[in-house]
C-alpha cells in the first residue's frame, strides 16, 4: 500500500482515496499489534475473547449507557457497574442462557468520537464488534438517545462495520487489457455508472468486470476494492426506559434506526433475560438442529447452525463421512412436511428439526 502510494499523484481528486489508503494501512498496523498483544500479554488482560456458546454478540455504546448493567442482568458475569463514566476498560464476556442454548455477551469498553481512528483503544474496541456474529448498540434514553445512535453508528460505518443489512453487493474481478465491463444484476443507488468509473479510475483500476447485484452507491463500489466491510446484524438496546425521557426522542430515535428493531429496556427488569435471549436468536438467524440414531431419543445438545443450512452443509458439518456416503435423510418437527419425511442433500433446515442421516 505504501508502494502504491507513492505512485498516486496528488491533487484535489485523489485527496479522499489518499486517505482512506492512509487509515487502512493504519487500521492494519494496529491489527499487527494487537497480534503481538496477544502473544504477550497473559492472565486474560487482554482484548482477545474467545468464541464460546451459539454465537458472540458485541454490547456497543458510549460510556454510562448501562453495558455492564445490562451483561449484569442477563449473564453470569461478575462485571463491575460503575455510576461515574469509562468504567470498563478491557472486554467482558458473559453466557446468556437461552432456553437450551447458551449466547456469548461480550462488553466492549466505550466507544468515543474518534473511536474509528484509533482514539482510546478505538481499532481494537471496533475489533470486537467486527470479531463478533452480532451487535447490541446501547443507548441511554435518559440523555440524548439520538445522540449516543448517531456517534456509535457513525465510528461503525468509518471502520467498515455496516449495521444494516446491505442492499446489494459489488464484484470486482480485475483481468487485462479489455477495459471496464459492466454486469448488470442490479442497479446503481445514487450515483451515476460515471461516477462509479471515475472511482475506478482512481485507485488505478482500469480493466475489470464489476458485477453489480441489488442496489449498490458508490461505497458499496469501494467496499469492493477494498474487501474490508462486514455485515453485523444489530439490535438497538434504547436502556433507562425506567428514568423520564421526552416521547419525542423516541420517535426520532426509532426513524434514525430504521430498519433496525430496537427494544426499550430497563436493567432492573427480572425477565429481561428471556426477552433480550428471544430477540438475539431471531437476530441472529440462529436453528438449533438434533440428530437422532435409529430407535434412540435424540441429541440433547443440538448443532447450532445458521437457519436455512442444507441437509448437506449440515453433514459435512458432523462429518465428512456422513457426506460422501450419503444416502438419505429423515426429519421430524419444523422443516419436516410429515415425520419422518425422506429427504435429500438440498433441503433446507429451519430451528428445532430432528434429523436421522442414513449412509
Ligand atoms: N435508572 C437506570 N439506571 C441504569 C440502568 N442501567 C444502568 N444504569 C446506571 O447507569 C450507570 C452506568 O451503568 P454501567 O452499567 O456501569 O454503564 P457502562 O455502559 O458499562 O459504562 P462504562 O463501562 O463505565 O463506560 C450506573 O449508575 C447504573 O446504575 C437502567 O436501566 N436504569
Ligand atoms: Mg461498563
Amino acid at each position: 500500500m505504501g508502494e502504491f502510494l507513492s505512485l498516486v499523484p496528488k491533487h484535489h481528486g485523489t485527496d479522499r482515496m489518499i486517505s482512506q489508503v492512509k487509515k487502512q494501512m493504519a487500521t492494519l498496523r494496529e491489527e499487527i499489534e494487537k497480534k503481538k498483544l496477544k502473544q504477550k500479554v497473559g492472565g486474560g488482560l487482554t482484548y482477545y475473547v474467545p468464541k464460546a456458546g451459539a454465537a458472540q454478540v458485541a454490547i456497543v455504546g458510549l460510556t454510562n449507557s448501562g453495558r455492564s448493567s445490562l451483561l449484569r442482568t442477563v449473564t453470569n458475569a461478575q462485571v463491575e457497574v460503575t455510576p461515574y463514566p469509562f468504567g470498563t476498560n478491557i472486554p467482558v464476556p458473559g453466557m446468556l442462557p437461552y432456553e437450551d442454548i447458551q449466547i456469548q455477551l461480550v462488553e466492549v469498553p466505550p466507544i468515543v468520537e474518534g473511536s474509528s481512528e484509533g482514539r482510546a483503544d478505538g481499532f481494537m474496541r471496533l475489533g470486537l464488534a467486527r470479531n463478533a456474529d452480532g451487535i447490541i448498540l446501547v443507548v441511554d434514553v435518559s440523555r440524548d438517545p439520538l445522540d449516543d445512535f448517531l456517534t456509535v453508528a457513525r465510528e461503525l460505518a468509518n471502520s467498515r462495520i455496516l449495521i444494516a443489512e446491505p442492499e446489494g453487493e459489488v464484484e470486482i474481478q480485475r483481468r487485462g487489457g479489455t477495459g471496464i465491463q459492466f454486469v448488470w444484476e442490479g442497479e446503481l443507488d445514487g450515483c451515476s455508472q460515471e461516477e462509479v468509473l471515475a472511482l475506478l479510475d482512481g485507485y488505478k483500476i482500469r480493466s475489470a468486470l464489476v458485477r453489480v447485484r441489488g442496489r449498490v452507491g458508490l461505497e458499496a463500489v469501494e467496499d469492493a476494492i477494498f474487501g474490508n466491510a462486514v455485515y453485523r446484524p444489530t439490535l438497538v438496546v434504547a436502556n433507562k426506559i425506567d428514568l423520564p425521557h421526552g416521547a419525542d426522542v423516541m420517535k426520532q430515535l426509532r426513524m434514525a434506526t430504521e430498519p433496525l428493531e430496537v427494544v426499550e429496556t430497563s436493567t432492573t427488569d427480572w425477565n429481561l433475560v428471556d426477552v433480550l435471549g428471544r430477540k438475539l436468536f431471531t437476530l441472529l438467524g440462529i436453528a438449533r438442529i438434533y440428530t437422532k440414531e435409529p430407535g434412540k431419543e435424540p441429541a440433547k445438545t443440538p448443532f447450532v447452525v445458521r437457519s436455512g443450512v442444507t441437509v448437506g452443509e449440515l453433514a459435512r458439518m458432523i462429518h465428512n463421512d456422513f457426506y460422501d456416503n450419503f444416502r438419505y435423510a429423515r426429519l421430524w418437527g419444523t422443516s419436516a412436511r410429515f415425520p419422518a419425511e425422506k429427504v435429500g442433500l438440498d433441503r433446507r433446515l429451519e430451528d428445532r428439526t430432528v434429523i436421522q442421516l442414513y449412509t
